[in-house]
């Protein structure tokens, strides 16, 4: 693997999950794979999962590990041409090329904007690391895309089917913040590749993107939607088409013991208690939500080995 900043970069999506399978067997069978070489994480955003999570996997893998939080360093500019008379101090020409010399590996934390719709679809931030970094990056959440999650995701509904062909629906949730699609996008374009009954319900205008979503069904009726489900992937985004904005709080897509069923109930987290689903299911066995944080783990260091094999 060259990098991975979208799910297409892998090329087998079955092949990485019995990977992943045997790799938390045994976490340490590749321990002498990333000696003397080092990973680079950048967060512009929080992250306790992402950030803790990688920085096992890197390790399990023998990785030397350093971590930036970019809003304590120098303000980037990522536009080519600028006079640079203002507040930006680095541009990421320099910066990606300086940081490449003391990594081996590159992985970036970079939010949306949710604010220029046309800017955040460009991936700037992502994007100008791949352009300017010699060394391979690792998308560890995007303007438009989660693949680390959805990744995990994928490894977690393999785990715990219990059919050869399970019911999947993603299901909008209520929430007071503005949130990326990212996740939601990338759950999407996952599920596309598994060999699932995907679906998924959100009220009007909260459509994703049509060129993620096309060809998948859709409901604005919850209820019927989660029907005999055997997963539920819970998840808040904010508009797409009216983008980035608060469409709707109703607390009736909140997620309830009822209308879960029997269903097994996962999310990315950080999740708000009794906003996107009650207590009464988080705190049960159906919530997969935990098991499912530790797979951001092998999820991360499947990545890593299969990038360090490319070095
Ligand atoms: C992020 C998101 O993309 O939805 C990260 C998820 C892995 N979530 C949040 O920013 C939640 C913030 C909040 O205030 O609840």
């Amino acid at each position: 693997m060259k990098k991975y900043t979208e799910i297409s970069d892998i090329d087998n999506v079955s092949k990485i999950i019995e990977e992943v399978i045997q790799l938390k067997k045994d976490p340490f069978q590749y321990s002498a794979l990333g000696k003397h070489k080092t990973l680079v994480m950048l967060f512009f955003n929080s992250s306790l999962r992402t950030r803790l999570s990688t920085e096992k996997a890197a390790k399990n893998l023998g990785m030397e590990v350093m971590i930036l939080n970019v809003n304590d360093a120098w303000n980037l500019e990522f536009e080519d041409g600028t006079i640079m008379n203002m507040d930006k101090a680095e541009h990421i020409k320099d910066a990606a090329q300086v940081i490449s010399q003391y990594a081996d590996v590159i992985a970036v934390r970079a939010f949306p904007t949710l604010k220029n719709k046309e800017k955040d679809e460009s991936e700037y931030v992502l994007n100008s690391f791949t352009k300017y970094a010699s060394v391979p990056v690792i998308n560890m959440e995007s303007a438009v895309a989660h693949p680390l999650q959805a990744l995990t995701d994928a490894i977690t509904i393999e785990e715990h089917k219990a059919k050869e062909r399970p019911k999947v629906v993603l299901s909008w949730a209520p929430h007071p913040k503005a949130l990326p699609q990212a996740v939601a996008n990338s759950f999407v374009e996952m599920m596309q590749k598994l060999d699932v009954d995907f679906s998924m319900t959100h009220p009007k205008g909260y459509e994703l993107n049509p060129d993620i979503t096309k060809g998948v069904p859709i409901s604005n009726d919850q209820e019927a939607a989660l029907k005999d489900a055997d997963f539920v992937y819970v998840k808040n985004w904010s508009s797409y088409k009216d983008y980035g904005t608060i469409l709707s709080q109703d607390t009736c897509w909140m997620t309830t013991k009822e209308k879960l069923g029997d269903a097994k109930f996962m999310h990315c987290l950080p999740v708000r208690r009794n906003v996107v689903v009650e207590d009464a299911v988080l705190d049960s066995e159906q919530s997969l939500v935990i098991q499912e944080a530790n797979n951001r783990t092998y999820a991360a260091q499947v990545v890593l080995k299969r990038i360090l094999e490319q070095l």
